[in-house]
């Protein structure tokens, strides 16, 4: 008796979870915020025309959002003196302000026209599809309805995010432990199509390569050159960054996989996902059809923007992007 009983228990709390996934539908907000993607929309193009960094930090933003903790606006909590929230570990102080703000943005005007019904975490997933879009990038239908996450913190970062300096070997295992596969890891790393790094990030392919050699000789020499000649200054200077594609650094296409096998890409990581077997064909696939990028990419980002998402259970619906609701009272 216990046994059948356990079971049918068992399959009681599961209930819960299993549907969390269906809960999201593409028309969440048809009845309570109709305007919701038009007021999205007409937030990012104003803001990415006045500020065309904003697509890149806000697709970057989406990823580190999503890898930690899942998608869950859990990015956009601001630190109190009782929390070190994940926005402000190291790894997130590059990140834009334009992904944050662009938000912010639209959640203000939301809360005008339907007040305390959509999630950041909703506005972010959509509002990085249309900017990826708009730069070029393919459309992707996004399912809605996550709820925004009630745990930020800075200790949950390290080891949920990819590093420049991590083997490819690290970057599978760790994608692998969210889900994902090989192929898909290629193709999310398309999103370097667009913006740009710090000098940091890549530095020690120029200057500190080997004992016997200061550049890495694979990287292309003129490119390589360019580079040494931007990031002299980069101790001192910080802020210097170079683009992650350098050719068509605003765009959203294929380019950046061109780069690779001549030597173009920035970080040790661009470069090795050229030389892995495991990675390279997926690199010349996408290098030579940009439609099968486009599809696999959306597939993949419709397969992270449901990761980890929260419900009705473990979220809320924040009156402010920045601040859990239980601490405004
Ligand atoms: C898989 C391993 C990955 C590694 C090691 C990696 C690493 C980095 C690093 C070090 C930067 C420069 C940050 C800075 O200096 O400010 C960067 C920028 C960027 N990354 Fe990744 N990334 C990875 C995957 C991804 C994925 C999957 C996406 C999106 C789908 C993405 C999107 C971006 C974008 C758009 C930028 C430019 C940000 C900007 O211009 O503000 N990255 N990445
Ligand atoms: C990568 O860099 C970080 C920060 O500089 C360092 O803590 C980490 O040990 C490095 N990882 C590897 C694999 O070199
Ligand atoms: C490097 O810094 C020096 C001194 O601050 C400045 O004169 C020089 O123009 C800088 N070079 C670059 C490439 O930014
Ligand atoms: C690219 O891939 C698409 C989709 O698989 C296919 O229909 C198309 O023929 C391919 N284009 C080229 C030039 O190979
Ligand atoms: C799914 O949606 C229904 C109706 O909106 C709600 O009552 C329920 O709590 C939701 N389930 C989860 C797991 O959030
Ligand atoms: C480079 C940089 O600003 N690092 C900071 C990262 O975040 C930690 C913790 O918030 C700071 O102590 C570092 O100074």
């Amino acid at each position: 008796m216990a046994v059948p009983l356990r079971i049918l228990l068992l399959l009681f709390l599961s209930i819960p979870f299993s549907e969390s996934k269906s809960n999201l539908s593409f028309d969440y907000y048809k009845r309570s915020c109709p305007n919701f993607e038009k007021i999205v929309r007409e937030t990012i193009t104003t803001k990415q025309m006045s500020n065309p960094a904003t697509a890149a930090g806000t697709l970057r933003l989406f990823f580190h959002d999503c890898m930690v903790e899942g998608c869950d606006a859990s990015v956009f909590i601001s630190s109190n003196s009782f929390n070190t929230a994940e926005r402000d570990a190291d790894v997130n102080l590059s990140l834009s302000g334009d992904g944050y703000e662009v938000v912010v943005k639209a959640k203000t005007t939301l809360e005008l026209t339907c007040p305390k019904v959509v999630s950041c975490a909703d506005i972010l997933a959509v509002a990085t599809r249309d900017l990826v879009t708009m730069v070029g990038g393919p459309y992707y239908k996004i399912r809605l309805g996550r709820k925004d996450g009630l745990v930020s913190k800075a200790s949950r970062v390290e080891g949920n995010l990819p590093r420049s300096n991590m083997s490819i070997t690290q970057v599978i295992k760790l994608f692998a432990s969210k889900g994902f596969s090989v192929q898909e890891m290629v193709a999310l790393t398309g999103g370097h199509t667009i913006g740009f790094s710090h000098c940091i990030e890549f530095s020690d392919r120029l200057f500190s390569y080997s004992k016997k050699q200061a550049t890495d000789p694979e990287l292309n020499s003129k490119f390589a050159a360019g580079l040494r000649n931007i990031c002299a200054n980069h101790t001192i200077d910080k802020t210097m960054s170079a683009f992650n594609d350098v050719f068509t650094p605003g765009k959203f296409d294929n380019m950046y996989f061109k780069n690779l096998p001549r030597g173009l890409g920035l970080l040790a990581y661009d470069h090795a996902l050229v030389k892995d077997p495991r990675t390279k064909p997926f690199v010349e696939l996408y290098a030579t059809n940009q439609t099968v990028f486009f599809q696999d990419f959306s597939l993949a980002m419709q397969k992270l923007s449901i990761h980890g998402i929260k419900t009705a259970i473990n979220g809320e619906v924040r009156n402010r992007c920045d601040q859990f609701n239980s601490i405004q009272t």
